[in-house]
């Protein structure tokens, strides 16, 4: 753990230069009528989850190099959350992921949970490997899918798995299910497109209605990987079909990676939304398909324009949806990286905040297209991160989390206790 003392002593020597630049900001916002108090206030209240399977290094199929030091349990996966948490301010949830995180004791793993101030965020099922809790001990598998498969038993075995996980994650206070399926085919001609989306919704519903009061579940679309000729759930479209087809608490999840190039993510938001079955998000970035890069790393104003999507739906203030972190940190320590994405994504939503939103409007009223850009690009331009600075220093967060994050050798620390072989669960 990160002593709070220790984050105030090494945000002393950057308090003066942090002042002089909260001052400047505030004044350069001041000139759009956007408040800066109202901005940082608003930063305060966003949380961001963290998936478990994000705290070890990720890997392709081509190899994993582990950093040491990677929790060996669902337990010190919630320690190191709960240190980025001291850092960030705004990463206290954990997303779990079942079966890589399966507790035999869930009322004790949310109790060392509650100690460390982390909530458990919406659940994430399991079908697209074969292991012997969902496949009744290897007579069963997903080979040929889960939810879609011909065989009814199959089907089966994938509905009781995910109706397991809602279980599991009522006792440990979540309230939301994400259902990524692998389901698709590889070869034209393998299945009956229309037969696979329909054993699909049917299983959805299944799942839907084993839903306990007040919980919500998540359909995630993705066009290719590992199915490589179609996928059931390939894009928003199906995605918005088959949460219908589940029923009135399903909505869509968009996982910033699972698109066709170029696609115009943030109309695809603006759409979920406006019919009322946005549901959350998984951030990353991508250069060519699902990379799981740093969010905001390589396509910031994309991740801008979202937010303002967001905003819009909203009418001015961000939807209570279910905001996570999915990347594959496979070069950097994944603690850093996922410093680093959370100060993107806040970043982008100060950006958004800092639209004059009336002068955007009248723009747009008007045809007045170059006045558009040039609202939008006044935000975007503005250097918003004392904001950010400002937020987690209200809240006890490091200033500089990165520097913060090394300052304390926290890395140093995991490896000589955990062990430099240590590799966390997960692909
Ligand atoms: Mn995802």
């Amino acid at each position: 753990m990160i002593d709070r003392d220790r984050i105030d002593d090494l945000n002393r020597p950057l308090l003066d230069a942090h002042d002089r630049d909260v001052d400047h900001l505030a004044d350069r916002l001041d000139r759009t009528a956007v408040d800066f108090e109202g901005v940082v206030e608003t930063l305060r209240r966003l949380r961001v989850a963290v998936p478990s399977w994000a705290l070890g290094t990720g890997g392709t199929r081509f190899g994993r190099f582990p950093i040491g030091g990677e929790p060996r349990t669902t337990e010190e996966k919630i320690d190191d959350i709960a240190v980025l948490d001291a850092l960030t301010r705004a990463n206290g949830a954990v997303s779990l992921h079942v079966p890589w995180d399966d507790p035999r004791d869930p009322a004790a793993l949310r109790e060392h949970a509650a100690q460390r101030g982390v909530a458990f965020d919406a659940m994430n099922s399991n079908t697209f490997q074969d292991n012997p809790q969902t496949t009744r001990d290897g007579d069963l598998t997903y080979k040929f899918g889960s939810l879609a498969n011909v065989d009814a038993a199959v089907r089966e075995v994938a509905v009781a798995h995910n109706q397991h996980v809602i279980d599991l994650g009522d006792e440990l206070g979540s309230d939301a299910l994400t259902v990524w399926l692998a389901d698709g085919t590889n070869h034209p001609g393998q299945a009956d497109l229309r037969d696979q989306f329909e054993r699909t919704a049917e299983g959805l519903k299944a799942i839907h209605d084993h839903l306990p009061e007040g919980w919500r579940m998540f359909t995630e679309h993705k066009p290719f990987e590992p199915a490589f000729y179609s996928t059931v759930n390939q894009d928003w479209g199906s995605s918005l079909l088959l949460a219908q087809a589940a029923g009135e608490r399903a909505s869509c999840l968009v996982d910033l990676g699972h698109h066709l190039p170029n696609a115009n993510i943030e109309q695809v938001v603006s759409r979920l939304a406006m019919v009322g079955r946005l549901g959350g998000f998984h951030f990353n970035d991508s250069k060519y398909g699902d990379d799981d890069l740093t969010t905001g790393s390589i396509k910031p104003f994309q991740l801008f324009l979202i937010f303002n999507e967001l905003l819009r739906a909203g009418d001015g203030s961000l939807p209570e949806l279910a905001y996570m972190l999915d990347q594959s940190h496979n070069v950097k320590d994944p603690l850093e990286d996922l410093l680093q994405s959370t100060e993107a994504l806040l970043l982008a939503y100060a950006q958004a905040l800092a639209i004059d939103r009336d002068a955007l409007a009248e723009a747009q009223h008007a045809n007045d297209a170059a006045r558009a850009q040039q609202v939008l690009q006044d935000a975007f331009r503005t250097d918003l991160r004392p904001a950010l600075a400002e937020a987690r220093r209200r809240d006890g967060g490091a200033l500089d989390p990165l520097a913060t994050f090394r300052e304390v050798g926290y890395r140093a620390d995991t490896i000589a206790e955990r062990g430099s072989g240590a590799a966390a669960t997960g692909l």
